[in-house]
């Protein structure tokens, strides 16, 4: 019977290295719970960035995967399905979109944004060809391409990966000023930008940006991309981040969550002007709008509602939050997010690292993951109970506790 180190070995000898995980192997996942080859149970917080809002192997999600996974799974887009119209009505009415652009990856969809993007911008801002320009925040993680990492300002995401693709402009997160001053530009498109930013860091813009984010895209007719791909399906404690100022984006991106962590299942959704600026032919995919990423994406949006976990993560955020503010500690320098997607910033120079913490926590039974060396993100599953929440915070608490001093 293999042990963890034999797996982690196994990798090491035949797999690309680019993560460096947790030694930690798991093989079963049910709802906010993990465990490992060991049998050892951990609570997770972290749900893979994200994408198991709905908790692990939910089972209306997997009942709505097995069953169409016996009859239908792929058509490619050559043909129709019985699933893609039903989902496509189901997810816009869900949104309060005219339409959507069913991709896999939430890269895929941002790409997709990018390019709806330009052709809007060509079509109907009559920008000249090959001159839109789309602005982008400094600290935005949006994905692993080219184009991805062209519009990241982290040298560890884009260094030795260029030439960059052109037309991008990055300007400083949470600064209406210098949105306002990019967008006077007459080649700008587009404005991508997430409601919260993830990768940096949870970084939380003050209260009223994102409104005059899209009061300035829209004084400027610059389309406001939203990429909640993280943020998003409840993770914030609204349905979306955006719904936090009660704005609306031209272009809403959705990933990870939207499939409850079961297959990739990403979107896009606009507007009827901004969607049918790509003809047939022009934009796809071979798994894009497949009838298994229907059902279970449609089961995945089912429970969200159902089981109200926007409103679970707003309520039990600010437990969370509560009770680390016990981390009054001069080596803990901030604990900040919006419902269930929280962080811990600790002094970089602080002997006990992030890292380590992470280390002892999953000794302890709980997983989660260091980003930027001295941040450590929580993220448990929105399904989460308020029990097993506040076990987690005594975990973390105690942890940091053992090192203060
Ligand atoms: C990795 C990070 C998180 C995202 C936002 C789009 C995407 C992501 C806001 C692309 C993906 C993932 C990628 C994964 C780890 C994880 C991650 F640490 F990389 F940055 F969540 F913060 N927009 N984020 O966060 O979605 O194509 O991956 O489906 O690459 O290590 P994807």
């Amino acid at each position: 019977m293999r042990q963890s180190k034999d797996f982690i070995e196994l990798e090491n000898q035949v797999g690309a290295h680019n993560y460096h995980p947790l030694p930690v192997v798991l093989s079963r996942g049910e709802g906010a719970y993990l465990w490992d080859v060991e049998g050892k149970k951990y609570l997770d917080f972290l749900s893979a960035y994200s994408a198991v809002n709905q908790g692990h192997c939910h089972p209306k999600i997997i009942q709505a995967l097995t069953e169409q996974a016996k009859v239908l799974t792929l058509t490619s887009r050559a043909f129709h399905n019985d699933q893609l119209g039903p989902y496509e009505q189901f997810v816009t009415e869900f949104f309060g979109y005219d339409r959507m652009l069913p991709m896999n990856t939430g890269v895929e969809a941002g790409e997709t944004a990018l390019k709806l993007c330009r052709k809007w911008g060509y079509q109907k801002k009559k920008i000249a060809e090959n001159k839109a320009k789309i602005i982008f925040a400094e600290g935005n993680f949006w994905g692993r391409t080219i184009a991805a990492v062209s519009s990241s300002t982290d040298p560890v995401t884009y260094k030795e990966f260029g030439p960059y693709t052109p037309g991008f402009e990055m300007i400083p997160y949470n600064n209406l000023l210098a949105l306002e001053k990019a967008c006077q530009d007459p080649n700008a498109a587009g404005f991508m930008v997430e409601p919260i930013q993830g990768e940096a860091g949870v970084i939380v813009p003050n209260p009223g940006y994102l409104k005059g984010v899209r009061e300035i895209c829209s004084k400027y007719n610059v389309l406001f991309i939203a990429d909640e791909v993280q943020t998003g399906l409840g993770r914030t404690g609204k349905l979306l981040a955006c719904d936090h100022e009660n704005i609306k984006p031209d272009l809403l991106i959705l990933g990870k969550a939207l499939s409850g962590g079961v297959i990739p299942v990403s979107a896009v959704l606009g507007s009827h002007e901004i969607l049918l600026c790509l003809k047939p032919g022009e934009h796809g995919s071979t798994f894009g709008g497949n009838p298994l990423a229907c059902a279970v994406a449609k089961a995945a949006l089912e429970v969200l509602k159902d089981e109200k976990l926007s409103e679970r993560a707003l309520t039990l955020g600010n437990v969370f939050r509560d009770r680390l503010k016990a981390l009054n500690m001069p080596w803990v320098k901030n604990v900040r997010g919006k419902g269930l997607l929280n962080a811990v910033e600790i002094d970089p120079n602080h002997k006990f690292t992030a890292l380590k913490i992470c280390l002892e926590l999953a000794q302890k039974g709980l997983l989660a993951k260091p980003t930027h060396g001295h941040i450590i993100r929580f993220a448990p599953p929105l399904v989460i109970s308020e029990t097993d929440l506040i076990k987690g915070c005594d975990i973390i608490i105690e942890t940091f506790r053992q090192h203060d001093g």
